[in-house]
């Protein structure tokens, strides 16, 4: 089966394309694009849209974390990444849903905060990535780069603290997703997939680390996707950063 997935590195979507693959035992080749240049490259090749993942595979193209994880099933039923049973599947399609529209942007606005104020830390995101480009030189000359992604992706002061304020409610919807059995279950669903990489990218920033690790989300990321690449050390404000969880 030929497969190819275009990513940008250390992507959340994108990795959760990449760890489905996996999960469905589909070899594939994967072609980094760097940000922003990605969009040009996805369109060349012919994908409607302009965001990784993407996906080719079987002579068809299929574009989103959603889409692949519901493609990847069809192509390759087993193991599954949806439940059999209706109710179930309504329920990690409701996880998946959240995960993708309203945990995986927040995160990335945080990340992308974080590079406009230190573009060195992307080196840490880049690793093992061929980019085409030595990663160094990369850096030096991305500045532009940077301050376009963080432009498109409406990453600035305002937002990067509506972020943080939204984290802890964000937070508690994922453990409440791991209490009821929704995810984090022996067998890893699409739902798992895309959320434990949210929570795996977010714990990459010291500051958001605190936050995260005394709760089941982050059992789950350290679970699903160990060894998360790329490390932020703490740029944002401490003024900006809601207070840990109680202890229990
Ligand atoms: N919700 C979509 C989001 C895809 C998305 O926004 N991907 C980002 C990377 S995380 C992207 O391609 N951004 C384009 C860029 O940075 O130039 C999915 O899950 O597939």
């Amino acid at each position: 089966m030929a497969a190819r997935l275009y990513v940008i590195p250390a992507s959340h979507p994108a990795t959760t394309a990449a760890l489905m693959l996996d999960f469905k035992g589909i070899p594939f080749k994967r072609t980094d694009l760097m940000p922003v240049v990605s969009k040009g490259v996805l369109r060349t090749v012919g994908f409607p849209r302009v965001t990784v993942p993407a996906l080719k595979i079987e002579g068809e193209k299929v574009q989103g974390s959603r889409e692949i994880a519901r493609a990847l099933d069809q192509i390759k039923p087993d193991p599954p990444l949806f439940p059999a049973d209706p109710e179930k599947r309504a329920a990690v399609e409701d996880a998946e849903r959240f995960g993708d529209e309203e945990l995986q942007h927040p995160i990335r606005q945080l990340l992308w905060w974080g590079f406009k104020h230190d573009k060195e830390n992307l080196r840490g995101y880049s690793a093992g990535a061929k980019l085409g480009v030595p990663i160094g030189l990369a850096i030096k000359t991305g500045g532009p780069l940077v301050a376009l992604s963080a432009r498109f992706n409406e990453a600035n002061d305002a937002t990067a603290r509506a972020a943080l304020a939204a984290l802890p409610g964000l937070l508690d919807r994922v453990d409440a997703y791991v209490a009821d059995g929704t995810i984090g279950g022996e067998k890893p669903n699409a739902a798992d997939f895309q959320i434990a990489t949210s929570i795996g990218l977010a714990l990459t920033l010291d500051d958001l680390k605190p936050l995260i690790e005394p709760r089941p989300a982050a059992t789950l990321a350290h679970r699903i996707v160990p060894n998360y690449p790329g490390h932020t050390p703490p740029i944002l404000p401490p003024a900006w950063l809601p207070a840990p969880p109680a202890a229990a």
